[in-house]
């Protein structure tokens, strides 16, 4: 078993109940979600919208390869409604978006998933619902537990 943490967001219509349903998929077929963040509201980051985001983290013991958990990830996203990922490279308002931040101590470069995510401890809304259920897990690359590596600001 692997311990998977993912980063959970959604800014457009009914935000508690996208939350929850992908986390109810996400039980059912990645594996059991051990635990789960509050639900955070935070302004966009990167992009300019209208709508504010409500954000989380969970962590998730699974049988499955990273690989496999990214898959599995994106039909959720695609069967919850998402329509596209971002436009040339600029991020869109979305009604769910599932990303994988930490897969047990694993650290992996490949063109279609790399772990750590490589901007998690710059984003402070990654960073606190994950800090929130994660504080002492150590970050791989940097070594250092993520409750020191919370950005102080944007
Ligand atoms: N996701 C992004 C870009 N910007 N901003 C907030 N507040 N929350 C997000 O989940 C988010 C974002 C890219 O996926
Ligand atoms: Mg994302
Ligand atoms: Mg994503």
């Amino acid at each position: 078993m692997a311990s998977v943490y993912l980063s959970l967001g959604t800014n457009l219509g009914d935000k508690t109940a996208h939350l929850q349903a992908a986390v109810a998929l996400i039980q059912k077929r990645i594996g059991k979600v051990v635990s789960l963040s509050s639900f955070v509201e935070t302004l966009p980051w990167g992009f300019v919208s209208q709508h504010s985001f409500l954000n989380a983290a969970a962590c998730v013991e699974t049988s499955l390869s990273p690989q496999e958990v990214l898959s599995v990830t994106q039909a959720i996203e695609r069967e919850l409604g998402r329509t596209h990922k971002s436009v040339n490279g600029i991020y869109t308002d979305r009604i769910i978006d599932i990303d994988l931040l930490l897969y047990d101590q694993l650290v992996l470069h490949t063109e279609e998933l790399k772990l750590p995510h490589p901007l998690m401890t710059e984003r402070s809304f990654v960073m606190v619902p994950l800090c929130e259920i994660a504080p002492d897990v150590m970050h791989p690359v940097f070594h250092r537990p993520l409750r020191e590596l919370l950005p102080l600001q944007e």
